[in-house]
């Protein structure tokens, strides 16, 4: 199978002046890519496991072959998380979310508030590089996690529905150390609508 970059659902600058341009385009067209090419190198040692999607890979790494489960863990996982980044942010996003999804997350959290509360507590939280997680659990439950490097919740019983990059190449050229500020801003760009499309299509 052939693993491709998606293309941004919209223009690089615009998600300014929240995310600036050159930062999404070095991060789409830079850092996704690599993902890709490494992921790509390293399945070509193995041309007789042949995974048929990245999801499919992150849901059972052990059955990845040894050699290569350490990049496919980092890769596949850059590949699939990146993807689902790009479209849960847009132009004119933020607020709070409406539908099923913010039933659930009320019933799950408490307020819209509490729940952003803890969400960036877990950004925040991430020593050097990784995401904050909303996922749906094995048993249809919400949860919020942090999780290090690429690692995907699909690796840990658990689908997401939104995650946020806390990398330091998600946020340095304009926020610098500040990665606080970067996620303050960054819940101007979430996309309810996506996360909301998400969350039905696990529980639906
Ligand atoms: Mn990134």
């Amino acid at each position: 199978m052939k693993f491709v970059l998606p293309p941004l659902p919209y223009e690089y600058g615009a998600l300014e002046p929240y995310i600036d341009a050159q930062t999404m385009e070095i991060h789409h067209s830079k850092h996704h890519q690599a993902y890709i090419n490494n992921l790509t190198v390293a399945l070509e040692r193995f041309p007789e496991f042949q995974p048929t999607s990245a999801e499919s890979l992150l849901l059972d790494l052990p059955a990845v072959p040894d050699d290569i489960r350490a990049a496919v863990r980092n890769n596949a996982g850059g590949h699939f998380n990146h993807s689902l980044f790009w479209q849960i942010m847009k132009p004119n996003g933020g607020g709070k979310p409406n539908g099923l999804v913010a039933d659930e997350i009320k019933k799950t959290f408490g307020t819209f508030e509490d729940f952003q509360t803890l969400f960036n507590t877990q950004a925040k939280s991430v020593f050097g590089s990784g995401w904050a997680w909303l996922s749906v659990d094995k048993d249809g439950k919400l949860i919020v996690t942090a999780l290090p490097n690429q690692d995907s919740p699909l690796s840990y019983n658990a689908t997401p529905i939104m995650g946020l990059d806390v990398w330091e190449h998600a946020y340095y050229l304009k926020y610098q150390n500040k990665r606080p500020d970067y996620i303050t801003a960054w819940w101007h760009v979430i996309n309810w609508d996506m996360v909301e499309e998400n969350y039905r299509a696990i529980i639906e």
